[in-house]
């Protein structure tokens, strides 16, 4: 099974740490830049990372390749990060709908901060940041998880936290959400997010 991915990516993040904790066993980490490697579209016509292929079978898009490596996890016997067919289904779902939400901003934002400054729409980037700050607002409400019992939102919100302190820290989230803020600090050292830690490659 081959992951294709970056270390820059916090949809890709999202699913390696997921893979990480379920301790799947045979994933292979493709490193790839879908800025730079048009090859990548082969594997995911839109060009975008991650995607996971597993034999025959290609996914696209991290809820979907998160789901399909928590299928595989919880047969081989381990407690679901998708809480399947519980009461809290939907809403763990709302949650990771919501950190993705606050990724797919913040990658936005980096994207059109480097576009030169007489090309980047004023207009945009007040949307992304107030989805952010909104998005962060919600996600401070919610049942986020804890490190001996993560779910997918957990390893969402980890993911958007971790790439606004990699590539936006002039945001300064923390200042409008501490309480976000103490369950990140909460969160950082466990392995699976320490070790996928955003980095430049
Ligand atoms: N909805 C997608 C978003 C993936 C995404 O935007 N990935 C970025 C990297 S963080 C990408 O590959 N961007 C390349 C592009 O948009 O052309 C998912 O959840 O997997």
């Amino acid at each position: 099974m081959q992951l294709y991915y970056s270390t820059t990516s916090p949809f890709a993040r999202k699913v390696y740490m997921l893979a990480l904790a379920a301790k799947l066993p045979g994933l292979e980490l493709v490193r790839a830049n879908p800025l730079a490697d048009e090859t990548l579209r082969a594997i995911n016509p839109l060009g975008k990372i991650p995607a996971l292929v597993d034999g025959e079978l290609t996914l696209i898009d991290s809820p979907l390749i998160c789901e399909y490596l928590d299928d595989k996890s919880t047969a081989l016997g381990n407690p679901g990060f998708f809480h399947n067919h519980q009461t809290d289904y939907y809403l763990l779902q709302r949650t990771h709908a919501l950190a993705d939400g606050v990724m797919d901003a913040a990658v936005a934002t980096v994207m059109e901060r480097r576009r030169a400054d007489s090309e980047q729409s004023s207009h945009w980037l007040k949307r992304w940041h107030l989805a952010i700050a909104n998005g962060l607002t919600w996600l401070e409400t919610q049942d986020l998880g804890s490190a001996s019992h993560p779910h997918i939102g957990t390893f969402a919100t980890v993911a958007a936290l971790g790439y606004l302190d990699f590539r936006l820290p002039d945001l300064l989230w923390r200042n409008d959400h501490p309480t976000l803020a103490r369950w990140y600090a909460g969160m950082e050292a466990v392995e699976w997010a320490a070790t996928t830690k955003p980095r430049d490659a």
